[in-house]
């Protein structure tokens, strides 16, 4: 049985990945942060009880800015595979934690790979980095493939680009199986609540139930590729089946903006939206005239990333990867999740047991 060790575990990618590593009879071992409210939501379903006397899914407590923690982790799964998925992910919240970012997102996979070299495992344990196309910043060619140049433009986006480098040259110097997933912007029903996607389904699904009034956005005319989760971390696996290790770029090809991506749900949701004015004046009015969407500097970014379009001809080429998920499916599966909790919330306040649960975003 092979074993698989999941930074990040509890997070979008690492929830779709256990449970697709389970179904391929892994033993997978997750490390979790230690907080002070559950953070398992995610992976609740596939939770052992660790008296099992034999499980598959074991998750550990550990930080990937903690290099004893990784060690002794990484030393008691001996772990056929890592995927490193880990991360303070969030672009905006980098430039008020640059430094933090940087500890966990570029020193952490060095501390990983370098638990792996202390441990002697460099001919055993391969190892996946989560890349971004973050990386590509102020885009130097459209579409982006694996030669094109990096500008990264957030704390975070530069934190990967150590991690991006550190992982080629740990390959190179030291032999051990390392690839960069250099993927897209994936979402899905379990992405995170302060993502553009998700917080325009949650947000406009609590409009339409009644649960709040408005939602607030940054720029809307930003672009991007969005594939979904459930698609990609295929591929994250697939990387670490192969002969040689390499790097691949993860996208689906098309892009739509913020905006549009406001247009879709509102008509799933059949809001009636019309936009109006421009700028930071700029918002999505509804029939009886009342703003639902509207423009808050705060969200604006010190650099921001404006178009990202990725080409993944690589992958689909040479792993016979493709995207299975089409930008409308991906919208809808969101909506209607999104949708269906708006209604359980509205439910449990109108039976006023909403002190604690049901939060505004
Ligand atoms: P999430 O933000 O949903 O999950 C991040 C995970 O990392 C969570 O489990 C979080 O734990 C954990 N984490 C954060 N800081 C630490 C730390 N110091 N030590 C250990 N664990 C930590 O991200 P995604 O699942 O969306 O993304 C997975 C990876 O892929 C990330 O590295 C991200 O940067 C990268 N990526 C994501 C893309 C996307 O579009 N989703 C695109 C390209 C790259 P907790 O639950 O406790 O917060
Ligand atoms: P991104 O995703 O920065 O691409 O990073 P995010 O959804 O945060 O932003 C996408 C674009 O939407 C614009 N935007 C807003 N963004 C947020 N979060 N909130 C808003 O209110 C808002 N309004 C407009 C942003 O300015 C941006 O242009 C994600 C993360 O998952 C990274 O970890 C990953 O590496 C990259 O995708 C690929």
């Amino acid at each position: 049985m092979k074993k698989a060790l999941i930074t990040g575990v509890t997070g979008q990618d690492g929830a779709y990945l256990a449970q697709f590593l389970l179904a391929k009879g892994y033993e997978v071992h997750g490390i979790k942060r230690r907080s002070s409210l559950f953070n398992t939501a995610r992976i609740d379903h596939i939770y052992e009880d660790p008296h099992n006397p034999s499980p598959h899914f074991i998750l550990h407590y550990g930080d990937l800015t903690d290099s004893s923690s990784l060690i002794h982790i990484v030393q008691k799964v001996q772990p056929d595979e890592i995927y490193n998925l880990g991360a303070q992910s969030h672009v905006q919240v980098s430039f008020e934690q640059p430094e933090y970012t940087a500890d966990a997102d570029a020193l952490g996979p060095l501390r990983l790979l370098e638990a792996i070299r202390i441990l002697g495992l460099e001919k055993k344990t391969k190892f996946y980095q989560a890349s971004t196309s973050e990386l590509y910043g102020l885009v130097q060619e459209i579409p982006q493939k694996e030669t094109t140049p990096f500008y990264p433009r957030s704390p975070y986006a530069v934190a990967k680009l150590y991690a991006y480098w550190i992982c080629i040259n740990y390959r190179e110097a030291y032999g051990i199986y390392a690839c960069n997933g250099v993927l897209f912007n994936h979402e899905s029903p379990l992405r995170g609540e302060t993502f553009v996607t998700r917080k325009i389904t949650r947000g406009l699904a609590r409009v339409k139930v009644g649960l709040q009034q408005q939602v607030f956005l940054g720029n809307l005319s930003a672009k991007r590729d969005w594939g979904h989760a459930r698609d990609y971390i295929e591929m994250q696996w697939l990387m670490l089946q192969q002969e040689k290790p390499q790097d691949y770029v993860i996208a689906t090809g098309e892009q739509f903006s913020v905006r549009e991506f406001v247009t879709r749900c509102a008509k799933l949701l059949d809001m009636g939206l019309t936009w109006q004015g421009s700028g930071i004046d700029e918002k999505a009015v509804d029939s009886k005239g009342n703003i639902v969407v509207a423009v808050d500097p705060r969200y604006f970014r010190p650099t921001e990333v404006e178009t990202l379009l990725g080409d993944p001809s690589k992958a689909k080429r040479e792993l016979g990867w493709t995207p299975r998920t089409s930008f409308d499916e991906l919208v809808r599966e969101m909506v209607d999740a999104d949708f269906k909790a708006a209604q359980r919330d509205a439910l449990v306040r109108e039976h006023g047991f909403d002190a604690y649960n049901v939060r505004e975003t």
